[in-house]
């Protein structure tokens, strides 16, 4: 075994024969790439170890598919792992650069767009944690997700750029390789089914190691990559048409250019099909050829292998694998599709009906003609089975992704109880009543290296302090902060922590955007995607109604609050990129009325990403996680702030209801309607004009908008939004803003009670332990996919 140098020595030395650059001459990223190569030599010797474990032991290996990873910056997370801050901070200090900087200088790689890639990315980071045996497969997009600037307050999209970028955490694989077909026909002779794609590309890998805590395990994540097959057209090439000879290839490389940046309307775009099976079928072919070079029969298959689909994107895995199984290894296809279905297994994560996948049957049979035929087998199969059965995989010329994927999965998991349940009564009604044991909740949950020890660093050292390190991988242990919880000068300090991280979050947005806020008011947080759902219009309505009422008395005592808000709206979705322009002209309003604004200020800050995130949750005093009930799966972000000790306002939706039940009801401000009296308001006829009129509040902010109030010149700008809230306002603002309203004024007077509040945040990091996603990872584990840890 080769001896581990000291850090410092390893810094330079990659300093100098990797990046080429001596230490006079190194500029900030030259820095940063050294401190990288240093740190992932030590990754890599806890790769190399676990990759030889897994292999002596023959153990059942887990493959996570999942077209999105929201990884975020890599080398903060690695050094934090192994236990390497203090060395690092030392060796920078050394060489008179600010660890911070340096840090801050990698790209995001926001390969994601919101809480399905984060929990992706936790999920890997905690299965190397747990020292679970585990691949992770996506695709290496050139392009993330957009990058975001308002112009005027608009949302304006950038293409993102982190490949451009250098960065030390791949290890590119050009013998790893695999053919990916599309199109073509099928034919049948002798009794045996043939695909013959009619155009061919090929994946390249890309590794990226993933350390868990302490550096104990470490698993791949593995990227694929377009390629053409012939880069080169050579006859093109010869006739001097170098356009043309280049074609093959940059068509290739077209499948893996871009991640889809709408995660909230299926759209039923052909390049999306053609991703999903380029990652499904590349992931596929790895996974069996390893098991192939270690065992012999495929009938071992679902003892040594377990697939977990994160949601229907990689769906096509089902009939992939049973024509691998069926066609190209001869077994019958009822054994193959049992087989398929012992490794598959299926999360789910939205019920929303406008992002359930569907696919025009026209342009899946175009496309993937043997799969369609392999489908409608299944299908037939299913439908045989359980004569009882009413609903199909395909109906009106779709392909059902949900259908498929619950037929071809022997576990199916919500993300939350509440999810799993209305799983259960809506969308897969039928066949949970068919198959009532496939149905299985695995609440979400975070990684606590992440999310609280490398973004929180002074609350991880108070908590350290008084239990021990224990709790970084067995987060429970946070309860032990109970009794600290009752001693006074112990509060005064967790307030001061806070009270810190938001004095660091003023000075920056004061030196990023000008914006100068006072850190002792109350920190009021929305950070998630843009969505109606999400509700970041009925948050504006709020603050709009209590500008007013300040405005009425500004001689009272007011609790003072900054709203802040972030995310991203896809774009093409007009309602949320509506939303975000009018909280932009709210805020433009509002933080420049003189009479109010020491007690209510708003800002949006732009393009919110994972490293945003690490800089609010932190400093934030409360978490907003409004969804209208029922529409929410779980919920990631609620998570993090209550951990980082951010008490919720928020309704009974996702993980919501149990982070209420693990915190206390007292130290959680509920609001809103449940699911069910949701589902019942929708049909009270004229529900947003009767909660209008029993509240003057909520009218007198509907009409401040609807008059232009907000925006000068153009008094139509949000009619759109105030015709919608007046109208059919499906996702229920109207009727839950008194109950809103209501929970914001118990938080002002809450929040004036500083040692009050100080213990309900406390109380919050100390019983959020149950959210660490090391916890959801051994329920996935035993339950789903009997799996084992090799630690
Ligand atoms: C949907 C679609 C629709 C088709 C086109 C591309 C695309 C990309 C992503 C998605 C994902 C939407 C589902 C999603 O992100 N769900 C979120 O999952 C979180 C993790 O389980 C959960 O905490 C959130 O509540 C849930 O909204």
């Amino acid at each position: 075994m080769i001896q581990t140098p000291p850090l410092r020595d390893s810094v330079l030395r990659h300093l100098i024969y990797s990046i080429g650059k001596d230490p006079e001459h190194a500029i900030l990223e030259d820095w940063r790439m050294a401190l990288s190569y240093a740190v992932r030599d030590r990754v890599v010797d806890a790769w190399f170890k676990a990759t030889a474990r897994t292999y002596e032991t023959g153990a059942k290996r887990v493959y996570y598919l999942s077209m999105e990873y929201l990884i975020g910056r890599l080398l903060e997370d690695g050094i934090v792992n192994l236990e390497l801050l203090d060395e690092a901070r030392a060796v920078m200090d050394e060489m008179e650069r600010d660890l911070g900087l340096v840090l801050a200088d990698e790209p995001d790689a926001a390969l994601g767009n919101g809480g399905l890639g984060r929990l992706a990315a936790c999920f890997m980071e905690s299965l190397s944690t747990v020292g679970c045996p585990a691949h992770g497969y996506g695709i290496r997009y050139e392009h993330g997700l957009f990058r975001q600037q308002f112009v005027q307050g608009r949302q304006i999209e950038h293409p993102e750029l982190w490949l451009s970028q250098r960065h030390a955490w791949e290890f590119e694989r050009p013998e790893v390789r695999y053919r990916i077909g599309f199109g073509g026909h099928v034919d049948t002779r002798d009794g045996v089914t043939r695909w013959h794609p009619a155009e061919e590309v090929e994946a390249e890998a890309f590794d990226t190691p993933v350390v868990g805590w302490k550096g104990r395990w470490a698993n791949t994540l593995r990227l694929w990559s377009g390629r053409a097959i012939h880069p080169f057209d050579l006859d093109a090439f010869n006739h001097g048409d170098y356009t043309r000879a280049a074609a093959p290839e940059a068509l290739a490389r077209t499948i893996s250019r871009v991640l889809y940046p709408d995660d909230t309307t299926q759209q039923g775009k052909e390049l999306r099909l053609k991703q999903e099976f380029f990652l499904t079928r590349a992931a596929l072919c790895d996974i069996i050829r390893r098991f192939d070079n270690q065992f012999k029969d495929v009938r071992q298959l679902p003892e040594k292998v377990a697939i977990q689909l994160n949601d229907t994107h990689p769906a096509i895995a089902g009939p992939e694998l049973v024509r691998i199984l069926h066609d190209e290894r001869h077994v019958p296809f009822e054994e193959a599709m049992e087989i398929a279905r012992g490794c598959l297994s299926y999360t789910n994560h939205t019920l929303l009906p406008e992002a359930l996948e569907s696919w025009d049957e026209s342009l899946f049979g175009q496309l993937l003609p043997r799969h369609i035929q392999i489908i409608d087998r299944i299908d037939a199969t299913h439908a045989e089975q359980n004569p009882s059965r009413t609903q199909s995989m395909r109906s009106d010329h779709q392909v059902k992704m949900g259908q498929l994927s619950f037929a071809m999965a022997h576990k199916v998991n919500g993300v939350s109880a509440l999810h799993t349940e209305l799983m259960k009564t809506t969308v897969f009604e039928e066949l949970h009543h068919l198959h009532p044991d496939r149905i299985v909740n695995q609440t979400n949950g975070v990684t606590p290296r992440r999310w609280l020890l490398a973004c929180n660093p002074r609350l991880a050292g108070l908590i350290t302090e008084a239990i021990g390190e224990g709790w970084v991988d067995d987060l429970e242990q946070l309860e032990k902060l109970e009794p600290h919880v009752q001693d006074a000068a112990w509060l005064d300090r967790y307030t001061a922590v806070k009270r810190d991280n938001k004095a660091e979050l003023s000075n920056w947005m004061a030196q990023t955007y000008d914006l100068h806020v006072d850190p002792d008011m109350l920190f009021d947080v929305q950070i998630k995607r843009m969505h109606e759902y999400k509700r970041q219009h009925l948050n504006i309505l709020e603050a709009i109604a209590h500008w007013q009422e300040i405005r009425e008395h500004p001689e009272l005592d007011w609790t003072p609050r900054l709203k802040i808000f972030g995310g991203k709206a896809a774009p093409g979705y007009f309602f949320a990129k509506d939303i975000i322009r009018l909280i932009n002209d709210v805020a433009a309003v509002i933080n420049n009325d003189p009479v109010t604004n020491k007690y209510l200020k708003v800002v949006f800050l732009p393009n919110y990403n994972v490293s945003l995130a690490e800089r609010l949750i932190p400093a934030s005093d409360l978490s907003e996680q409004i969804s209208t009930a029922g529409k929410e799966a779980s919920g990631t972000g609620n998570m993090k702030f209550a951990l980082n000790g951010a008490p919720t306002v928020g309704t009974l939706d996702g993980a919501n209801v149990e982070i209420r039940q693990h915190v206390g009801a007292e130290n959680f401000f509920l609001f809103g309607m449940t699911a069910e009296e949701v589902m019942e308001r929708r049909e009270v006829e004229d529900h947003a004009k009767k909660a209008i009129e029993a509240d003057p509040r909520l009218a007198a902010a509907l009409d401040l908008i609807h008059s232009g109030r907000f925006s000068p010149g153009e008094p139509d700008r949000y009619h759109n939004i105030t015709g919608n809230l007046q109208g059919a306002d499906y996702f229920l603002v109207c009727s839950d803003f008194t109950d809103y309203w209501r929970a914001q004024r118990e938080v002002d007077k809450a929040f004036a009670d500083t040692q009050g509040w100080a213990r309900m945040a406390a109380l919050n990091t100390a019983r959020s332990g149950w959210f660490s996603s090391d916890r959801t990872i051994r329920g996935y584990m035993s339950d789903i996919w009997g799996a084992g840890s090799l630690l």
